[in-house]
């Protein structure tokens, strides 16, 4: 792992400005890392604030450092010398933040994304369980200290991101970060209470929405789970896909979300053989070969068909 340390402390000690943000619908993987980054950053003097490009993750409510997470349209961004961008394989994955922000900003790029563009003054993009391991290893390098509020958020983040360490990014020095992190004063039956059972009475029966949905395919092998514009209205459930690999011989699950009428946030889970990044990318989305994203227009039947055509080429 290359973790530059030699710029990113240059990165660091010469700017005294800095925004932090990370990509639209936030995670507590991406958010979570733009918290213990804030803390770090203010902690040495700077002025670091994190300024994103729609509602926070929820999962982070219970953080340190919450109340001070914003909307970038509430912070000035011509004020920022330099700017940290977290779990972002590209720029335009931040939305209108990019459109605004200012000529000469320094950028440092965090990542995990297979695939990431490299955008940026300085790119950590690594192969890793989540961004926030990835922060770990850069700020326990850099030697700055890592009090219990920043390994919270850390650990939070990673246990998002591997899906409580079940997810195939998870490696043995995901443990040792996780370890590492306990030592440190993380709670690890709160932080689990907070993320996984502090759901809405609302997005408890989307739930039942979705499941209610779901579809076999291709020989019982692909889930397709469907939300429409009415299931929606209890927001955006990510995680809900995730539902579609319960089913025992599904290899890919899929999730339709109708976010605006004939418009689809479409997110993709596989369990072994199949490369859904690949799949997400033939129509414009990304992300990684477990779990991916894209987005499409039209009839939910018809996009059903088109991204089963696709899978259906990747089912050997
Ligand atoms: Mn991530």
């Amino acid at each position: 792992m290359d973790l530059k340390l030699q710029a990113v402390r240059a990165f660091i000690e010469q700017g005294d400005d800095f925004l932090l943000t990370t990509h639209v619908n936030s995670d507590a993987d991406g958010l979570g890392a733009c918290m213990a980054l804030a803390r770090l950053l203010r902690g040495l003097g700077k002025r670091a604030d994190i300024g994103l490009p729609d509602p926070p993750a929820e999962q982070c409510y219970f953080l340190a450092g919450w109340p001070d997470v914003h909307h970038y349209t509430d912070l000035d961004l011509s004020g920022y010398s330099s700017a940290i961008i977290v779990d972002c394989p590209s720029l335009d994955r931040i939305g209108p933040v990019r459109e605004n922000l200012p000529t000469g900003l320094r950028i440092l790029n965090i990542d995990h994304h297979h695939g990431n563009d490299n955008f940026g003054e300085i790119n950590l993009a690594e192969d890793i369980s989540s961004t926030c391991e990835l922060v770990y290893h850069l700020v326990s390098g850099l030697g700055y200290e890592i009090d219990a509020a920043m390994a919270t958020q850390l650990y939070t983040g990673i246990i998002f991101d591997t899906g409580s360490f079940r997810f195939s990014l998870t490696k043995p020095s995901t443990f040792a970060v996780a370890g590492a992190l306990v030592q440190l004063g993380v709670q690890l039956d709160d932080i689990a209470n907070h993320v996984f059972g502090n759901k809405s009475f609302d997005s408890v029966k989307q739930l039942g929405l979705a499941i209610d949905s779901i579809q076999l395919h291709l020989a019982d092998r692909v889930a397709v789970l469907h939300l429409d514009r009415e299931g929606m209205q209890a927001g955006d459930p990510d995680e809900i896909v995730n539902y579609g690999l319960m089913v025992k011989g599904v290899e890919v699950a899929v999730l339709l979300k109708e976010q605006e009428p004939q418009r689809y946030r479409v997110s993709l889970r596989s369990r072994d053989t199949v490369d859904v990044s690949e799949v997400a990318r033939l129509f414009g989305g990304g992300g990684h070969s477990r779990a991916s994203g894209l987005r499409l227009e039209g009839e939910a039947s018809e996009i059903t068909k088109k991204i089963l055509a696709e899978i259906g080429r990747y089912l050997a």
